[in-house]
């Protein structure tokens, strides 16, 4: 049977779910998306997830032609004529059908489409033994240019890092910002231990505020572990006693080597460990 794709109100086959060449999304990478999961029947964080879909619009001055509770409705109209139960659902809105020229005024309608389907980031070894990183010489993207906040259809920076990993061997890169500090990686936010605590990149250091990272301070705190959203240096990572990066295609995976070097004594730590067990209890059961 075909996956059954969502496009425009309408649930179709994959094999005929199209977009025009017209449309500023693909010409232009004008419009935002969302990743977001479900599990055991259960979409996974829907209101935070349409919360940051309708922000990124906004962000990008695009009107979504649905209201959220339109938009959750045919997300989940879309998990189920598929038969899902644990799945991904790709949530995109693009600019629309335009012209050969920039202006969004020309284009008609947003479109929106939503996918559901099976996603798998990195092989299961690295879940277990830890994922090697390195850091990218490609900045994240300057707030003032285009803000890491919006999750928008053009991905360019995060896919040449993401480049520069593959060049390298390893699965994924860390990115710094313009000051020299630690962001964030190309689909996933960066954690590290140090000294039984848990921190993070604050907002203000140019990253996407990752739904999948909102979860894990959130476990921190039921789980009464210490944490803090702090500014973080390369430094800070060379150092750290642990690290873990967080997605929600990724969920929670360790980090134990970074730019060659290993994290600690190379091993997936036990906060690591600790929180990647309650990510998985806490998506499940609530
Ligand atoms: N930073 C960036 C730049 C991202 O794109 C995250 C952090 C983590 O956010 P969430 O809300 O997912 O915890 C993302 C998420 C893909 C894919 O297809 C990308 C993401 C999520 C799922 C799949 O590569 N980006």
């Amino acid at each position: 049977m075909s996956l059954k794709i969502w496009l425009d109100g309408n649930l179709i086959d994959k094999e005929n779910a199209k977009i025009s060449v017209y449309d500023h999304g693909l010409l232009y990478g004008d419009g935002v998306f969302e990743g977001i999961r479900a599990y055991a029947g259960r979409i996974f964080k829907p209101h935070e997830h349409l919360r940051r879909l309708y922000d990124s619009a906004k962000a990008i001055r695009l009107v979504i032609p649905l209201s959220p509770e339109q938009f959750l409705a045919a997300i989940q109209q879309t998990v189920k004529a598929n038969d899902f139960t644990d799945c991904y659902i790709r949530a995109v809105v693009t600019r629309g059908v335009g012209y050969l020229g920039l202006n969004p005024a020309k284009c008609s309608n947003p479109s929106v489409f939503i996918i559901a389907d099976t996603i798998e980031m990195y092989p299961r070894e690295h879940y277990e033994k830890g994922m090697a990183l390195i850091t990218a010489s490609v900045i994240r993207n300057h707030p003032n240019a285009l803000s890491p906040r919006i999750k928008s259809l053009n991905y360019l920076n995060n896919i040449l890092a993401k480049i520069e990993a593959a060049d390298a061997g390893v699965p994924e890169a860390i990115m710094l910002n313009h000051d020299g500090n630690v962001s964030e990686c190309t689909a996933d936010n960066i954690f590290i231990v140090r000294d039984g605590v848990v921190y993070t990149p604050t907002t203000h250091d140019g990253i996407l505020e990752g739904v999948t990272r909102g979860t894990i301070l959130e476990l921190c705190r039921k789980l009464a572990l210490p944490f803090a959203e702090k500014t973080l240096q390369r430094h800070d990572l060379y150092t750290a006693d642990e690290c873990f990066i967080t997605g929600t295609g990724a969920e929670v995976v360790p980090v134990t080597k970074l730019d060659g070097r290993p994290i600690a004594r190379g091993e997936v730590g036990q906060i690591t460990r600790r929180l990647m067990e309650a990510f998985h209890k806490h998506v499940r059961e609530g």
